[in-house]
């Protein structure tokens, strides 16, 4: 690796600039990009650019050179940031995570993948077969949850389609005994429908590539993904262009092989293929009216038949149990009575489409829970009174912005929206907030804070996910538009909320479907079209029934619920918007709680192509991360800060007046002797409780002369011990 503080490569830190402007900041961006130096930090943030290309950045190798290393000590790295999460937490028995965001396309996935690696690479050097276990399953994990959870969107070929919190459990050896993975709203409607140009969930084209003929036999399917409803919407562009087909064929036989490393047994991978294949047959089925004349008339049957025998066989239950859960609904009429409700067209199409997509998001949720049983912590580290320390890393979905945007993109921007809120609450104000604390004289940085976004969409009573709520309990009478309309009532005069109707003169949006919110990152117009239904995320108890019904001991496990008779179901369940609002805010609580490291991404051009950075697009990103405020905070401010006590226990054996211990009077004072003595008075600012260090270089400076001394003391020490 060249050496990085070679002017041709940049400046390393954007702390270093001469000036902080945005000019000089995205000249270094671009300056270090083209040299493939894709990272650079902030302080301790890092920021990476995505370079769309395989750069010679990763592997056992580069990991070796970071090992061990403080993160100034080597170029802006990925293994730094890691390192250095895992280093806090194993010397300090802290928690910590690692916060990655930016937006779809950026490359989150990738560096969380990139951690994973270096954390399994330097963790167990004596090779403990359950650690080696336990390492498997983190790394694993993630090609199954990106089969079932990743799609090609018009973003991103491989975009996240759920939001994953994966905590890594260590021992107070430091090495991972653990994990545990939560995952976030699944963006289950893209099971029945895909934009042009977009996939289903790669899993079903894995399956229909990659599947033996046999298996394809017996789960009824045809190799071509273009004979099934749900998995051919993305038309215009042809499947096999879509689909990649070498790719998937590959992928599927790397998800089995994983699979089978993390503990899914043969049968239960085998229910997995049959669950989707149901799924597939499930979105084929269609509805017809009969024409016989007599009390059958205008009866609802379905098209072909054998499709509901394929479901049923599939699913291990009963063919007519199937039949009448996709014709009619049971219905509790007065006090005990049953009845049964015989479906139109559309209302049998839309039951047949929520339990297909409810059945993918059961299956999902299957696969992680299992993933979670199998990673569960053994062993407990005695320091913390048998908790053990944790690295989380979070990689959600990045803010997106599609031509049309639905409630599941409203749901994925704001918690953008919580996550910046998160980095300013952490980053920029708690900064500015303890030089004022510690009396250190400063001056106040300007930045954009979008607590007014999140409050518009989560404030009790009128936020926008409370009206919508409101909306869901009232028994079916509101529509979608009426929903739209008291939120233009209630927020007419918002300066992150407009409409139509309150813009007229703005085309972009539609009358009576669309609004817009001025998030941080942009202007998105969501369509209203579907936000009631999708939050209310209704599915007919018989459904539920049927599915607790099946043999197949798997698929039964992920319908707990069906066990519940029609007339014992009567509370209502939360809505989809409140329980993500609900896991937001314990995500961010949790992150809080947790020392942060932040990783910024980038997303270079909007065409994917390598080695190319669109200036203009690039800007905007800087802008809206805030990352020249972060840069001036920083500055302005101070690279390091240490309470005095604990700079005394790493540096004062490198000087004379402090080891082995001071008669100083104050820690202040001896800290102040120390550093005068080592000529470094000029770099830092004596707060009441802490000292701050301007420059990373003084931190250096006093590792190095740590690093010399050390030995020498042992010797000291051990001479002292043996009396000579
Ligand atoms: P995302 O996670 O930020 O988007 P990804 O991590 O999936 O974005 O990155 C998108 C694509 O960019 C990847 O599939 C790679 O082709 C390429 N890429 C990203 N990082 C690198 C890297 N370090 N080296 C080489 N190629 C890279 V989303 O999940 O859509 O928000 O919801
Ligand atoms: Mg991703």
């Amino acid at each position: 690796m060249e050496d990085d503080n070679d002017p041709a490569y940049g400046k390393p830190d954007f702390v270093l600039l001469d000036q902080v402007t945005m000019e000089d900041f995205m000249k270094n961006l671009k300056l270090r990009f083209e040299k493939n130096r894709i990272y650079t930090y902030i302080g301790e943030v890092l920021v990476s650019v995505n370079p769309y290309q395989e750069l010679p950045l990763y592997g056992p190798e580069v990991i070796a050179q970071y090992q061990g290393h403080e993160l100034y000590e080597r170029p802006p790295h990925l293994y730094a940031v890691a390192n250095a999460a895992y280093k806090a937490m194993k010397r300090r028995a802290r928690d910590t995570c690692i916060v990655i965001s930016g937006e779809s396309g950026a490359g989150k996935t990738e560096a969380s993948k990139h951690i994973m690696q270096y954390i399994a690479a330097v963790t167990n050097p004596s090779q403990r077969t359950e650690v080696e276990r336990v390492k498997d399953v983190l790394l694993k994990s993630t090609c199954v949850l990106e089969a079932f959870g990743n799609a090609r969107t018009s973003r991103n070929h491989n975009s996240s389609r759920f939001g994953k919190y994966m905590d890594i459990n260590f021992n107070f050896k430091g090495d991972p005994i653990g994990g545990h993975i939560h995952s976030y709203l699944l963006e289950k409607s893209r099971v029945l429908k895909q934009h042009v140009g977009e996939r289903n969930f790669h899993s079903f084209y894995q399956m229909l590539q990659g599947s033996e003929d046999k298996l394809l036999q017996e789960l009824h399917l045809q190799r071509n993904p273009a004979l099934y409803n749900f998995t051919r919407q993305g038309a215009g562009l042809s499947v096999t262009v879509l689909s990649n087909l070498n790719s998937d064929e590959m992928n599927h036989q790397a998800v089995t092989q994983a699979m089978g490393v993390i503990g899914f047994s043969p049968k239960e991978i085998a229910s997995i293929h049959r669950i989707l294949a149901a799924i597939l047959h499930l979105g084929n089925i269609e509805f017809v009216e009969t024409k016989e004349e007599g009390p059958e008339k205008g009866h609802l049957v379905v098209a072909e038949e054998v499709l509901v025998e394929y479901v049923a066989e599939l699913t291990a239950t009963p063919r007519d149990l199937v039949l009448r859960s996709l014709l009619a609904r049971t219905v509790a009429s007065g006090g005990r009575d049953l009845i049964e409700k015989g479906y139109s067209t559309a209302e049998a199409c839309y039951a047949r489409d929520a339990c297909a997509k409810a059945v993918y998001q059961r299956l999902f949720e299957w696969i992680v829970d299992k993933i979670n049983s199998v990673m569960e912590a053994q062993g407990r580290d005695p320091r913390r009174d048998g908790k053990d320390t944790v690295i989380g890393v979070l990689d959600i979905y990045g803010f997106e912005v599609f031509p049309v945007n639905s409630f599941e993109q409203f749901c994925i921007n704001y918690c953008n929206e919580k996550l910046q809120q998160l980095f300013i609450q952490l980053i920029l104000k708690q900064e500015q907030e303890e030089y004022q604390r510690e009396g250190i004289a400063w001056q106040s940085i300007n930045y954009f804070n979008n607590m007014a976004i999140v409050e518009l969409v989560e404030r009790p009573h009128r936020g926008i996910l409370a009206v919508l709520d409101e909306a869901c309990s009232s028994a079916g009478t509101i529509t979608d538009r009426i929903f739209l309309q008291t939120l233009d009532t209630h927020h007419r005069h918002h300066p992150h909320y407009t409409s139509r109707q309150l813009c007229p003169t703005d085309k972009s949006m539609e009358f009576g479907r669309d609004f817009q919110i001025k998030h941080y990152a942009g202007n998105v117009t969501y369509s209203v079209e579907g936000f009631i239904d999708k939050n209310r995320d209704l599915l007919f108890q018989d459904f539920k029934r049927l599915l607790y019904s099946s043999t197949d001991p798997t698929l039964r496990a992920m319908w707990p619920d069906g066990q519940q008779g029609i007339t014992e179901v009567t509370k209502r369940p939360l809505t989809a918007g409140t329980l993500f609002k609900n896991s937001m805010v314990a995500l961010v609580e949790n992150l809080a709680s947790k020392e942060p490291y932040y990783v910024r991404c980038i997303k270079p051009n909007e065409d994917k192509v390598a080695g190319r950075l669109d200036e203009s697009y690039c800007r905007h990103q800087v802008a809206y991360l805030g990352l020249l405020e972060n840069v001036r905070v920083r500055r302005a401010g101070f690279a390091f800060r240490q309470p005095y006590p604990r700079f005394l226990l790493r540096y004062k054996m490198t000087c004379e007046y402090t080891w082995p211990n001071h008669l100083l009077g104050s820690d202040k004072a001896a800290v102040s002797a120390l550093l005068e003595q080592s000529g470094l008075l000029g770099d830092v600012v004596f707060g009441h409780t802490k000292l701050f260090i301007r420059s990373p270089h003084t931190l250096v400076v006093l590792e190095q002369s740590r690093a010399r001394l050390i030995p020498v003391i042992v010797l000291l020490l051990q001479k002292a011990w043996r009396g000579t």
